[in-house]
């Protein structure tokens, strides 16, 4: 077996150590750790959603498969964010109210930063006046984040507090997480949207361009 497949066997069995073990391994062997966070921990997280579906495991196995996840992610992160370049620009992020899901959150957040972009997180759970709260105490771009499609509508109402808070003009607003779609970020008068961690540096900086 290669690591890569180890990877995401360490991962889904949620043998944290192991999949420390794995990334290090693969790290050394010249892998890049793009390479071991998309075919590796990403695709893991994938597939135990897979066997969440198909009620092959259950919640507490997601939970220590995302610990896993989150201990191999703490080892790839000086790779992932080596090439940072200055940019300029606060953006508060957070995972919207109601869902606890913050792998995918916590990515975009770090890449920002290794961007050289000011980040301000919010957590999960967060309720729509904590990002108004956000707008005004200096953030230039809220970013929120979504996996459950029970909770993405709360993203709409997050847009709207913040039209209705006069603060509309003032900010760009960015949307992410699995069910989430571009056409859904128009739908709800978003700015923008992108579908993993590195898409979502560039759209910010274009956002914060234009
Ligand atoms: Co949950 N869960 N979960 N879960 N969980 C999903 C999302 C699910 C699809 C699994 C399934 O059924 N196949 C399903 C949702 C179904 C739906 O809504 N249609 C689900 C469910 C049902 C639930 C519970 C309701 C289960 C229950 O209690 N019965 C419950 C809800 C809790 C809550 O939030 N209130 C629940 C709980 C959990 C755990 C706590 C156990 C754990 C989360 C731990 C944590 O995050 N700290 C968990 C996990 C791990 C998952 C899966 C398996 C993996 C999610 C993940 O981390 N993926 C997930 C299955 C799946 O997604 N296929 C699932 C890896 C991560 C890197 O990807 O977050 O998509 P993602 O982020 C990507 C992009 O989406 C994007 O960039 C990231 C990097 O590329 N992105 C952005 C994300 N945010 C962005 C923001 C941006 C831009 C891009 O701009 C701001």
């Amino acid at each position: 077996m290669t690591i890569i497949p180890e990877l995401r066997e360490a991962v889904i069995d949620g043998r944290a150590k192991l999949a420390v073990t794995k990334v290090t391994q693969g790290l050394e062997q010249g892998i890049p750790a793009e390479t071991l966070l998309q075919d590796g921990l990403i695709a893991a997280m994938k597939e135990v959603g897979q066997l969440f579906e198909e009620h092959e495991i259950y919640v507490p196995e997601m939970l220590v498969a995302a610990r896993a996840m989150n201990a191999a992610v703490d080892v790839l992160k000086p790779r992932l964010v080596e090439h940072a370049v200055k940019s300029s620009g606060t953006v508060a992020i957070g995972t919207v109210q109601g869902d606890l899901h913050d792998i995918g959150k916590n990515l975009v957040a770090m890449m920002l930063k290794g961007s050289g972009f000011e980040v301000v997180d919010l957590g999960t759970d967060v309720p729509p006046e904590r990002f108004v709260d956000a707008i005004r105490a200096g953030a230039d771009v809220v970013g929120m984040s979504a996996l459950l499609t029970t909770t993405m509508t709360s993203m709409k109402e997050v847009v709207e507090a913040i039209s209705l808070a006069g603060l509309r003009d003032r900010v760009r607003i960015i949307v992410g997480g699995a069910p989430i779609t571009a056409r859904y970020a128009t739908e709800i008068g978003a700015d923008g949207y992108a579908p993993d961690a590195s898409k979502a540096v560039r759209k910010v900086r274009e956002l914060l361009t234009v």
